[in-house]
């Protein structure tokens, strides 16, 4: 077992179902420890940044522009950005989460459960980092180390 940190974002899509409570707390019902919390208004450069390993990819430019909300109709450029810890913390979000296209997702998901199934892998509702290297530089990209808690 492992004590791992790992990066959650709410997508603007979960923003905008008002479903950003209620994925956290199933996420914390995991019996993992909220962190760092905040809300904040993101640019392209941190999200180029943030995707760094879909730099080349074709669709990069439209996920960035969905994660800035542009999709969604959103006032501004809104995240909610959390850090979860606990026991093997990257791998049972992860699981929780699903697969990355919500219409492959099991139906006890969030993904499954929340994602948008309009054959848009994109509006897959939550971020989650993928591996302990992903996630130690997705925190310190979202995070100052006094935001979050010792
Ligand atoms: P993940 O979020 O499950 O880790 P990644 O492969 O890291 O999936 O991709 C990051 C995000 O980019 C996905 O969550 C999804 O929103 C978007 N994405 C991934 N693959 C595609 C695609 O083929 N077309 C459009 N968007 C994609
Ligand atoms: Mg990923």
């Amino acid at each position: 077992m492992h004590m791992e940190q790992t990066l959650i974002l709410m997508k603007p899509d979960t923003i905008e179902k008002h479903l950003t409570g209620l994925v956290l707390s199933r996420l914390e019902a995991l019996g993992l420890e909220i962190v760092a919390a905040k809300a904040t208004v993101t640019t392209r450069a941190l999200w180029e940044e943030h995707y760094a390993n879909l730099k080349g990819k074709p669709f990069l430019n439209s996920v960035i522009d969905f994660m800035m909300g542009n999709f969604n109709h959103l006032p501004d450029h809104r995240i909610y950005a959390f850090v979860l810890r606990g026991e093997n913390a990257i791998s049972k979000v992860r699981a929780a989460l699903g697969a990355t296209n919500p219409e492959q997702a099991d139906p006890w998901t969030l993904r499954g459960q929340f994602g948008c199934i309009k054959n848009d892998v994109m509006q897959n509702a939550v971020h989650a980092s993928g591996t302990v290297e992903d996630a130690a530089r997705e925190i310190a990209l979202w995070f100052k180390p006094e935001e979050i808690l010792p």
